[in-house]
C-alpha cells in the first residue's frame, strides 16, 4: 500500500493547523513500515472514542471502530480478547481517556492488556468546543471556566506508571519523527503501552509556542528504571513552564493479560512477533 491508500476519501473537518494531522501522519506511518515488512493489514484494528481525535477512523484507512465517549479502552481490551492475533490500537482523547473513561485506562494498565493507547492530549475538549480537561492547566479559561479553572492537572504519565503500565511514553505533535518513534514502539511492545501525545489545538488550546520553546528528547534515560521514570514523569506537571520531555520514561516486559487467561492464538507467529521482527529486536 502507498502512502496515499492509507487516507481515506472522506471530506476532512479538523481545523487548519490541528495537530490531529500530525498524528494521522505519525501513525500512518508506523503502520505502513509494519505492513511492508509483512504484517498483515487486515490484523490491525483502531479504536476510537467520540471527539476530534476520534474522526481518525474515518480518515484512516484500516479496520477501524468508532466507539463510545470515555469507552475507547475497554472496547479494545475486548476486541483484543476476542481475537489476541489481532494488533489493537486506541486513538483516544484527553477528556475521553482521562474524564470520563480513566478508570478504564487506570485498570487496563494494572491487567497488562496488550493493546496500544495514544492519546490525543490537546488539554481541552476540543469537540464540544473548548471546556476544560484533567490535563488544562490551573485558570485555564475555557467555555464551561470563563473566569479559569480552579483545579490543579494531574500528571497521567504518573498515574500510569502507578498503575503498573508495561510501557509509559510521551509524544508532541510538534515533533513529528520523534512522534512516530514512540508509536513505532509502542505497537511493537508486548504489553499495555500507553503514549500521552501533547497535541495542539489550534482553535481552544494552542499551545505551539510553549511546546516549541520547551519541549525536548531524552537523552540517557535508562526506560527499564522506574524509579528514573517517575523521577523524569514528575519534572513536568502540566502546568508549570519547566522542560517538557518526550520519548520512552518506562518500559518492561511482563505477562499479559491475554497470556495469563491463557487465550488461545489461532495464526502461527503471532502478531506482535511479526511487528518484532519488522521493527526492531524486542526488548
Ligand atoms: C458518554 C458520552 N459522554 C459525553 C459525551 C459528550 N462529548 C462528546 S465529545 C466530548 C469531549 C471530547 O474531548 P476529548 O476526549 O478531549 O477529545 P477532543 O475533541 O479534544 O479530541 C464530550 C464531553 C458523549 N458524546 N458521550
Ligand atoms: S477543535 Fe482543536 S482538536 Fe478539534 S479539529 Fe479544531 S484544532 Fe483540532
Ligand atoms: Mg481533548
Amino acid at each position: 500500500m502507498s502512502a496515499r491508500d492509507f487516507i481515506t476519501d472522506a471530506q476532512n473537518t479538523w481545523c487548519p493547523g490541528c495537530g490531529n494531522f500530525v498524528i494521522q501522519f505519525a501513525l500512518r506511518d508506523a503502520i505502513r513500515s509494519a505492513i511492508e515488512g509483512g504484517l498483515d493489514p487486515d490484523s490491525i484494528v483502531l479504536v476510537t472514542g467520540i471527539g476530534c481525535h476520534a474522526k481518525m477512523a474515518d480518515y484512516l484507512n484500516i479496520n477501524s471502530f468508532y466507539s463510545i465517549h470515555g469507552r475507547t479502552v475497554p472496547v479494545a481490551t475486548a476486541i483484543k480478547m476476542a481475537d489476541p492475533d489481532l494488533q489493537v490500537i486506541c486513538c483516544a482523547g484527553d477528556g475521553d481517556a482521562y474524564a470520563e473513561g480513566l478508570d478504564h485506562l487506570v485498570f487496563a494498565a494494572k491487567r497488562n492488556s496488550d493493546i496500544t493507547v495514544i492519546v490525543h492530549n490537546n488539554r481541552v475538549y476540543g469537540l464540544t468546543t473548548g471546556q476544560y480537561t484533567p490535563t488544562s492547566p490551573s485558570g485555564f479559561r475555557g467555555r464551561s471556566t470563563p473566569g479559569g479553572t480552579k483545579e490543579e492537572p494531574f500528571n497521567p504519565l504518573e498515574i500510569m506508571l502507578a498503575s503498573g503500565a508495561t510501557f509509559v511514553a510521551r509524544g508532541c505533535t510538534r515533533k513529528r519523527k520523534e512522534l512516530e518513534g514512540v508509536i513505532r514502539e509502542g505497537i511493537m511492545h508486548r504489553g499495555f503501552s500507553f503514549i500521552d501525545v501533547l497535541q495542539v489545538c489550534a482553535s481552544y488550546f494552542n499551545q505551539t509556542d510553549v511546546y516549541d520553546r520547551a519541549v525536548y528528547s531524552l537523552e540517557g534515560h535508562d526506560a527499564a528504571d522506574f524509579d528514573a521514570a517517575c523521577r523524569k514523569a514528575r519534572e513536568w506537571d502540566y502546568n508549570s513552564d519547566s522542560p517538557i520531555a518526550i520519548g520512552t520514561f518506562f518500559r518492561v516486559i511482563r505477562p499479559t493479560l491475554e497470556e495469563r487467561l491463557g487465550v488461545p492464538r489461532k495464526k502461527e507467529g503471532t502478531t506482535e512477533e511479526t511487528i518484532a521482527r519488522i521493527l526492531g529486536e524486542r526488548k
